[in-house]
């Protein structure tokens, strides 16, 4: 596998390499839509850089879907912090953190930024909805939080953060508040200092996302979630002036069917002979894990190790 991460710092100029928040907020003003794949775990993340997208986005679903819980948080920050951290050790790109609804009130928003961004997480994203949060494509509690509780939330995040991004997350039409209230909340968080907005919506088509940033008449970038509009496509999102589309989960969904038909096929053959062509070979596995890089070090240094002991002879 090639290696193409891109270079972290200008070697010609000596220029101060930008930073992952900073490389975020670039991503947020590009004139290109910006696409973030949601992942779980470092393996996700890499198969993402692989493919081109420009950031990962540390899914609730799909680190919560992976522990085997629902995502209502039942996971802890502590947890959804180390999942994040991981996915920002093994990518060069960009990580964006869901949040959920920030893991209780100002206090924890507070803790939650300053921990992200010391394990190098270049964004966080926090819902307007209460906590505990039920994921929004699920029948249930999808009440919104009080307006002066999450602005408050907003400014808490934004006057504790040195180098991160904050994006407030807009529940106002999952909820079924309707769009006056999306729009009313987005000027609010606007002034109460995030970043970037992000409008999620459960519609099969995207026309209250086109109409949210048709009406939203701030400064904003404004980021969406294509998942239930999934006939959707960039360039339709870039003409209509979005900054972001996040694709959610759709890594984690192919994985579990890929997974499920080769159990499937093994239980029913009794044998692995016939699903051996549908699999990677095993030193993908290891290209993966980069495990080549790790023998040319461990070559590196033994090397050195030897030229310096027999220096000293
Ligand atoms: C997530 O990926 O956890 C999200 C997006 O928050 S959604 O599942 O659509 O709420
Ligand atoms: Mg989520």
């Amino acid at each position: 596998m090639t290696d193409n991460r891109p270079l972290q710092h200008d070697a010609g100029t000596g220029a101060t390499p930008l930073s992952a928040a900073q490389r975020l907020r670039a991503a947020l003003h590009a004139p290109r839509l910006a696409r973030a794949m949601g992942a779980h775990n470092p393996l996700s993340a890499r198969l993402a850089e692989e493919a081109g997208f420009d950031l990962v986005w540390a899914s609730g679903l799909e680190i919560s879907a992976s522990a085997g819980v629902p995502d209502a948080n039942i996971l802890a920050m502590g947890d959804c912090l180390d999942a994040a951290a991981d996915l920002s050790a093994a990518v060069d790109i960009p990580v964006l953190a869901d949040c959920d609804s920030g893991f209780g009130n100002v206090n924890n928003v507070i803790h939650m930024v300053r921990s992200y961004e010391a394990r190098g997480v270049a964004g966080v994203c926090i819902e307007d909805k209460q906590f505990p949060k039920l994921n929004s494509f699920i029948e249930g509690n999808q009440d919104l939080a009080p307006l002066d509780d999450f602005a408050g939330k907003i400014r808490a995040a934004t006057e504790t953060r040195t180098d991160m991004v904050v994006v407030a997350r807009l529940e106002a039409l999952i909820s079924g508040q309707g769009m006056d209230e999306a729009l009313r909340r987005a000027d609010v968080y606007e002034r109460a200092g995030a970043d970037a907005l992000l409008i999620h919506s459960k519609r099969k088509d995207p026309e209250e996302v086109f109409a949210f940033r048709e009406a939203y008449r701030g400064d904003l970038p404004v980021i969406v979630v294509p998942t239930t509009y999934n006939q959707v496509t960039v360039e339709e999102l870039e003409r209509g002036g979005f900054a972001m589309a996040i694709y959610a989960n759709q890594a984690l969904r192919s994985s579990i069917r890929a997974m499920r038909d080769t159990l499937t096929k093994i239980m029913r053959d009794g044998t692995t002979h016939h699903v051996e062509g549908e699999l990677v070979p095993v030193k993908e596995i290891f290209d993966l894990q980069r495990a080549p890089r790790m023998l040319e070090q461990q070559e590196r240094y033994e090397s050195l190790g030897r030229e310096l002991a027999e220096a000293a002879q």
